[in-house]
């Protein structure tokens, strides 16, 4: 690990004065019980780190790599645990197979541990061929006409559970990207009726203790329909495989302006809210840094989320799958995956501080200007302060974007792996 805790407590006291006189004027504003409150919560809330994001990404253009990427899967490993040491708040990782196919299971679990990450949400991966592959998914995988490549994709999704099992990752993410390009070209009824034979045999391979998220997507790679497309299918599929069945909602998989914290309320009231990919888009599936385009909508669904899990008595930090899935074009993808975490846990802490009780005599009333006010108080109060504290209690960096360029740690990994090192994933 290119950081020792020395580095981030050394750190930390150069930045602890300036931090207390910021973090005391707040918790004054706020009073001790809500800061304690949000602190605490915000110390449990753990953000997984996809595998397929620590190298740099790319479009269909072309990449741009950066350097010092992971080489492979215990490199990625130690990419993550060197994130969850500057934050203290991404202690899981979410595999990508078979990007990162976990020879032994047992080393890269203990592996994992020494960093103090466990396994989250395990991927499955029937959208590309790859070299050693029987069978082509290039017209689907499991909508497929041909029973063969259904079987095939069935199959390697139970291999991918069976992974998983052996890392003590609890649930199993499956998008499809399964469709049509062109009218006429699927027969939609037929399409889903396959794919959700095949998701029930998936289904049935399911540990016990196990939950699998069904993933939708709007459009791409398929331009015209989408087998997966919405969260209205995704929920019927989910609704029809049973109690172990959610849908994962990505935010960036909707059309444009769909409203997403409407979408996250109906799915948890009704039991079936499993996961979120976290990412933030201008356009289409963006994969940007979450929070960087449209912050007052990662609030809006998180405002959701904290009052849609209250009222079921859910637990914030372990009832639901939170992960990140995004892609870095441009900037270092350690520094944009800290700023996503940042920017996530900073729209919960504002969900957080809304008058839960004020908002629904507002609503009740009919006050619409009242319910506004509270909703934009909460998200225009600078929060950083409660971060930082935090993560000071947490034993992390007080700024973690700051320690990282202070340590120059991307030229440690340049020199470790080479300048030319290239990461799998996305
Ligand atoms: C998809 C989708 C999946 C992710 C792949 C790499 O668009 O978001 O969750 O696993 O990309
Ligand atoms: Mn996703
Ligand atoms: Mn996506």
């Amino acid at each position: 690990m290119p950081l020792e805790s020395y580095q981030i407590a050394q750190y930390n006291q150069q930045h602890e004065v300036a931090h207390r006189r910021k973090f005391e004027f707040l918790a004054e504003e706020l009073g001790s019980e809500t800061t304690e409150r949000i602190l605490g919560k915000l110390i449990d809330f753990q953000i997984a780190i996809p595998s397929w994001a620590l190298g740099t990404g790319g479009t269909r253009f072309g990449r741009f790599a950066g350097g010092g990427e992971p080489r492979n899967l215990e490199e990625k490993i130690a990419d993550v645990g060197l994130l969850h040491a500057l934050n203290r708040s991404s202690g899981a990782i979410s595999l990508h197979i078979p990007w990162d196919i976990p020879t032994d299971g047992e080393a890269i679990k203990q592996l994992a541990a020494s960093y103090g990450l466990v396994f989250d949400a395990m991927n499955s991966n029937t959208f590309q061929d790859q070299p050693n592959q029987e069978l082509s998914y290039k017209f689907g995988s499991l909508q497929h006409t041909d029973a063969a490549v259904r079987k095939q994709a069935i199959d390697h999704n139970i291999d991918v559970i069976r992974y998983g099992e052996a890392l003590g990752s609890k649930s199993l993410t499956v998008w499809l990207s399964d469709g049509s390009s062109f009218p006429g070209q699927l027969n939609f009824r037929k399409a889903f009726q396959r794919t959700l034979e095949g998701l029930q045999e998936i289904y049935a391979a399911l540990p016990a203790d196990w939950k699998i998220f069904v993933e939708y997507k709007a459009f791409e790679p398929n331009f015209y329909s989408t087998t997966v497309g919405d969260w209205g299918q995704s929920f019927l599929y989910a609704s029809k495989l049973g109690p172990k069945a959610y849908t994962l909602v990505d935010l960036g998989h909707h059309l444009p302006n769909a409203n997403i914290e409407q979408i996250v309320s109906l799915l948890l009231m009704e039991e079936k809210l499993g996961g979120f990919h976290f990412n933030d888009s201008k356009y289409g599936d963006d994969d940007l840094t979450a929070g960087s385009i449209k912050p007052y909508q990662l609030f809006l669904i998180f405002n959701e989320l904290v009052d849609g899990m209250d009222a079921r008595g859910m637990n914030h930090a372990s009832d639901l799958g939170w992960m990140i899935d995004a892609s870095h074009n441009v900037k270092d993808p350690l520094e944009d995956l800290l700023q996503s975490v940042e920017a996530i846990k900073l729209a919960y802490a504002q969900a957080l501080l809304v008058d839960r009780v004020a908002l629904e005599e507002a609503r009740t009333s009919n006050d619409v200007a009242a319910a506004q006010e509270l909703l934009q108080n909460a998200f225009r109060t600078d929060l950083r302060p409660l971060l930082a504290e935090a993560r000071l209690r947490a034993d992390a960096a007080l700024n973690p974007v700051g320690l990282y360029r202070e340590l120059s740690l991307r030229n440690k990994l340049i020199e470790a792996r080479g300048l030319k090192a290239v990461a799998t994933g996305l």
